[in-house]
């Protein structure tokens, strides 16, 4: 376990995590905190090309097997680089994605068993978890009607409704089995009522 505050935003396509990163870390600069931004897949230069791999389209053959190994090896790249020394420092870390990811969209969107998923959680991260997780949820076809109005769809966005469907429950099953942990957004409201709700979440930390 660590001390530090590791703070996780969840949530399907289009639910407006990217949107509030600046928001969130605003709220704890105001507070006094040093903040560090960062994603997954992603976060470290070697994390950013597994990234690529992961959402290059025309990886069609890419197995789910390879693809959930993959979102672990940028994970462990992710946590000893940057996300323990960051919170060694003191500083409030805020991931956009993490391991929930890989059981909502590995497990749930995917249909990979959760024990297996979980046999590599335990490796990579021996213990570690967030302190805290914003759930942003909303319907799925309001998510996917925000995301196709941006750029070219990855290989995320190429999947069907019934994928993002299972990926949503997934994460709300998550939600009710680790209820403190979990804070749920409804991400479906104006930006104004999400940063409202933002602010309620953590207010506890700030
Ligand atoms: N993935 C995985 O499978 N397994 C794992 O373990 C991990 C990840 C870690 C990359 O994630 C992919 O990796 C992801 C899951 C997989 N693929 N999918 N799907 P990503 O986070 O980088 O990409 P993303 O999920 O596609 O992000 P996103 O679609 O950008 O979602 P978002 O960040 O939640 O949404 P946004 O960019 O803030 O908002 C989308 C649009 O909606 C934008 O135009 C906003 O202006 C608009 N918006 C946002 N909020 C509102 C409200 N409240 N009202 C109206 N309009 C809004």
């Amino acid at each position: 376990m660590h001390e530090g505050l590791f703070i996780t935003l969840e949530g399907i396509e289009g639910a407006g995590k990217s949107s509030s990163l600046n928001y969130i870390s605003e709220l704890f600069i105001c507070a006094g905190h040093e903040v560090l931004q960062t994603r997954e897949p992603g976060g470290t230069d070697t994390g950013e090309q597994i990234r690529k791999i992961l959402l290059d389209s025309d990886n069609i053959k890419l197995e789910s097997s390879t693809e959930l190994l993959l979102m672990f090896a940028a994970r462990s790249q992710h946590l000893e680089e940057i996300v323990k020394p960051a919170l060694e420092k003191d500083q409030v870390v805020i991931c956009d994605r993490f391991t929930d990811a890989s059981y909502a969209y590995q497990g749930g969107g995917r249909g990979i068993e959760e024990l297996r998923i979980k046999t590599l959680e335990d490796w990579v991260q021996l213990g570690f978890t967030p302190t805290v997780t914003l759930l942003f949820d909303l319907d799925v076809d309001v998510g996917l009607r925000r995301a196709e109005k941006r750029s070219q769809a990855d290989r995320f966005e190429q999947e069907d409704i019934m994928f993002f469907k299972r990926v949503r429950s997934s994460y709300l099953q998550r939600a009710s089995n680790e209820p403190i942990r979990f804070r749920i957004i409804n991400a479906g409201n104006s930006l104004e009522d999400v940063k409202q709700q933002i602010h309620k979440a953590l207010q506890e930390y700030l």
